[in-house]
């Protein structure tokens, strides 16, 4: 397995037109984190890196957003399962990630609607990346973080272990369609608690404050937000 560090230059994201709300952020690009993103290989088959997430309120899952370094046409498997890592629980998704560009950073937005897994608030899952046996001279690698804590709580496992540096994280955004978009406390209903949850979030600059999705938290967020609040759950 290689997990050198190795310096890049990335653009910061634009609209993604995914559908959902961000619910899970674990930061992965040099832009995110102000240093070079950390690379897993998911070459060969027998790689099976396993990054825990958690959703933090009910809903489904609606997209997976993940980055890569290597060649064109080099894949890797990307699944979901649930349970806590180390899962070998049920796998709800699953698909063939393939780079479309050579030697360079590119981004991949996976729809998971088609898989209609439902969440509970604070159900753990694991994003699964495993190497699919493509030829012995090509390097395709996940991109992730380093630091010391982790930018990411939950674990990252690599074949059924703890990984041994154990401030590495696979980096990921994670989409929901939450069963109602105002009720960020998750409860089923919305109220002031729910407003200055929001509150905290947009001034925390939080990935779920970003109810108008583009990468970036601001008014036009408090306003997407305010008019969820009006229509309730
Ligand atoms: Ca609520
Ligand atoms: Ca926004």
């Amino acid at each position: 397995m290689r997990t050198q560090m190795l310096a890049m230059f990335v653009c910061a994201g634009a609209a993604l037109g995914q559908t959902g709300l961000p619910d899970q952020w674990s930061p992965w690009l040099e832009a995110d984190t102000g240093q070079p993103a950390t690379q897993f290989n998911v070459s060969y088959t027998g790689f099976v890196w396993q990054q825990e997430f958690t959703v933090s309120r009910p809903g489904v899952l609606t997209a997976l957003q993940v980055g890569t370094f290597g060649n064109e046409g080099e894949d890797f498997t990307l699944a979901i399962r649930r349970g806590a890592a180390p899962s070998a629980g049920a796998e709800l998704f699953a698909a063939t990630i393939t780079r479309t560009t050579q030697i360079s950073l590119e981004m991949h937005t996976v729809d998971l609607t088609g898989a209609a897994i439902a969440a509970a608030a604070g159900e753990a899952f694991v994003l699964e990346a495993r190497g699919n046996g493509v030829a012995p001279t090509s390097v395709i690698e996940i991109l992730g973080s380093t630091d010391d804590p982790p930018l990411y709580p939950r674990p990252l496992y690599y074949n059924g272990s703890p990984f041994q540096d154990q401030n590495l994280r696979i980096g990921f955004k994670l989409y929901i369609d939450p069963d109602c978009d105002a009720d960020l406390t998750g409860e089923g209903d919305v109220n002031t608690n729910d407003f200055f949850a929001f509150l905290a979030l947009y001034q925390a600059q939080d990935v779920r404050a970003d109810f108008a999705p583009d990468g970036s938290v601001n008014t036009n967020d408090f306003f997407a937000f305010l008019a969820a609040y009006q229509g309730g759950c």
